[in-house]
């Protein structure tokens, strides 16, 4: 759909109204950027670390730990940061560690930060899971709820209470999940002393990764003028070859404040300017926005350049954020997925944040191998299965034209308890923190609200009704999907959902062993899904566990020669269906990853087509030449040209 340009400027001034009814978060999360106003200091490294092991988890608060260097109240032990701290031992409890752990970094802050008033010193966590509680020279500074996003807390005047500017940092963060938190679990205590000591207790988990626990994300300090840019949310959509950035800034710190907004291209120059706290921004000769393998110049990004004036009696202040901004549009039809108003078909992945020793922690080397085994293989998209990946990693995908389906934690909601008004609400909080995080990237094309819940209890209609409609709300740009599990009859998201986006394991969970079944099942599942909602499909999992270097042929369950002969039958199906209202297919999993202990799982889950080492199956080469192919298909470019497929 093409509107004249000045409908789709009122379009967008009707899209910020609406965003920003009804929001129970104040504030916003801009990454932290370095610019000639801001500073970061990051806090990577070596932390020290200590696990309370007392029987209820509790004496580090009995005892104040936060008080005073955490070596002085018992033993620590090096910790780095950020990693999860599960596998970083030989101890066997620290790794199924349940509880409150205590990591503490003690540095000096410079003096100018201490002594100028004007600054604003932040202190902000990328992510630690799950529950954590953060103290500054012994003050309690925030606390926050939830695994896989970031929180901030303002600590200059705390600082400020010592001239030295030394700065001791504690946060204790404790994995305990309960039926009311994302993802929820439960512990049980085991009561029969027959079987069990005293005091023993289980986690149970109803998602299959490990629970991997700690500061996963950098924790950094930035600073900020008193009067800042706190938020900037843009809208982006074209008419002919005109782009139009819709963009809304707030301001914290000053009643009046004087922007200027810049739009600047790769070359440097200046494509667009404005004054004022909204505004559209309109630029000649767009280079839009376009997914990996679908132009010759993927992931175009301008530079938004924000400038903030403002005084008061005592001084002047300036503030300057840089947003990278791509322009492009999403859009779905009862059978498509159009990006810039092309057919977009994803080739792509699930994925987890996990690997060998870090567990869930952010590693630049892990990312940059696993952006170029993408691109390698020839995905142009991943889903973040089953919770909000690092912003880091949604840059990349921002950078590389990866498209990206942004998932919420709400993964295993199975037991009826957990779709009450405490979690639900949890979900709706939970809800606003993602779309406020990811709102401005253009690779984040639809948000994905649960992971297979238990969708055929009652309450399920009327949550995640709520659920959908409240993201829809908080976000009316982007299609909102619900991941659901292969039972239609029972499905309960699936009248709300823009996408309808399947997960089945024929041949494996189902019919084990008889690949043979897999085109007359999935055939008459599309075909019952799409009578029943007349909406697009994706493929959102599909897979075997093949255990690397096992080889049986006629192929088995467990072996390579199994997986591909899996992938190669439902890959039939797609392209039947690809003509028709199949919009794409994710393979789960794009490399093994670790679970919790358990019968099915040979140290860890072995769907992966890449080892957790990130090494090749045999099931990658069948991927990558089938992603090549489609690429050449559905691209808009003569791709062999373009893009010499390795193979
Ligand atoms: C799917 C889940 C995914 C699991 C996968 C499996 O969504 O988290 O890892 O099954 O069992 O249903 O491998």
């Amino acid at each position: 759909m093409c509107l004249p340009v000045r409908q789709q400027v009122l379009r967008a001034l009707w899209l910020f109204a609406v965003l920003d009814a009804g929001l129970l978060l104040d504030g916003g999360m801009l990454y932290p950027r370095e610019s000639s106003s801001r500073e970061v200091k990051e806090l990577s490294g070596l932390w020290v670390f200590r696990a309370d092991r007392s029987p209820n988890r509790k004496q580090g608060f009995d005892e104040a730990w936060y008080k005073r260097p955490l070596e002085e109240t018992g033993p620590v032990i090096d910790m780095p940061v950020p990693a999860s701290y599960n596998d970083i031992t030989q101890d066997p409890e620290i790794r199924d560690f349940i509880g409150w752990v205590w990591y503490e970094r003690e540095l000096v802050v410079p003096t100018r930060w201490i002594q100028d008033e004007s600054i604003r010193v932040v202190l902000r966590v990328g992510s630690a899971h799950y529950n954590s509680v953060v103290w500054v020279n012994g003050v309690n500074v925030t606390q926050h709820e939830g695994g896989h996003l970031p929180f901030e807390a303002e600590v200059g005047d705390v600082l400020r209470k010592d001239p030295t500017g030394s700065c001791r940092i504690t946060i204790a963060v404790n994995n305990t999940l309960t039926l009311y938190t994302l993802p929820p679990g439960n512990i049980q205590y085991m009561n029969d002393r027959t079987r069990y000591p005293d005091g023993f207790f289980v986690q149970s988990i109803y998602f299959d990764f490990f629970n991997y626990a700690g500061i996963h994300r950098p924790v950094l300090f930035y600073t900020t003028p008193k009067a800042y840019v706190d938020d900037i949310t843009v809208v982006t959509d074209f008419s002919d070859n005109t782009g139009l950035v819709s963009y809304k800034v707030s301001v914290k710190g000053a009643v009046t404040a004087a922007l200027k907004v810049t739009l600047i291209d790769k070359q440097g120059h200046c494509v667009a300017s404005s004054n004022g706290p909204f505004g559209v921004l309109k630029v000649q000769d767009v280079n839009l926005w376009w997914p990996y393998l679908t132009h010759e110049n993927p992931g175009y990004l301008y530079s938004m350049e924000v400038r903030l004036s403002a005084a008061d009696e005592r001084t002047t202040y300036e503030d300057v954020y840089t947003l990278p901004v791509g322009i492009r549009t999403v859009n779905v039809t009862s059978t498509q997925f159009l990006i810039n108003n092309k057919p977009f078909y994803f080739h792509g992945v699930n994925k987890h944040e996990d690997s060998d020793i870090r567990g869930k922690g952010l590693d630049w080397p892990l990312i940059v191998k696993d952006f170029n085994l993408l691109k390698w293989l020839g995905a142009n998209s991943f889903r973040t299965s089953h919770y909000p990946y690092a912003e880091e990693i949604l840059q990349m995908c921002d950078r590389h034209g990866i498209v990206v389906i942004d998932e919420s934690p709400a993964v295993g909601i199975k037991d009826i308890r957990s779709f009450g008004n405490v979690s639900l609400n949890h979900h709706l909080f939970v809800m606003e923190e993602l779309v406020r995080r990811d709102k401005n990237h253009p690779s984040v094309v639809m948000w994905s609200v649960a992971n297979e819940p238990a969708s055929e209890m009652p309450p399920a209609d009327y949550y995640f009704k709520t659920v959908i409609k409240h993201t829809r709300d908080l976000d009316p740009t982007r299609p909102v999907t619900f991941v659901s599990s292969s039972n239609f009859a029972r499905d309960k998201g699936a009248p709300y959902v823009d996408v309808i986006c399947i997960n089945n394991y024929f041949s494996w969970y189902h019919d084990p062993g008889h690949v043979e079944v897999i085109t007359l099942q999935l055939n008459t599942e599309y075909d019952n899904w799409h009578e029943k909602y007349k909406k697009p499909i994706i493929q959102s999992e599909y897979g075997a566990d093949a255990v690397p270097g096992v080889h049986v042929d006629p192929p088995v369950m467990f072996t390579e020669e199994y997986q591909k002969v899996v992938l190669q039958n439902y890959h039939k199906v797609f392209d039947q269906k690809r003509a028709q209202y199949l919009i794409g297919e994710l393979i789960w999993n794009f490399a093994d990853f670790m679970t919790t202990q358990g019968v099915t799982r040979v140290v860890g889950n072995k769907k992966g087509i890449f080892t957790r080492q990130r090494q090749p199956k045999a099931a990658a080469f069948i991927l990558k030449e089938r992603y090549w192919r489609l690429a050449n298909e559905t691209g808009r470019l003569p791709l062999w040209t373009k893009y010499p497929c390795p193979l």
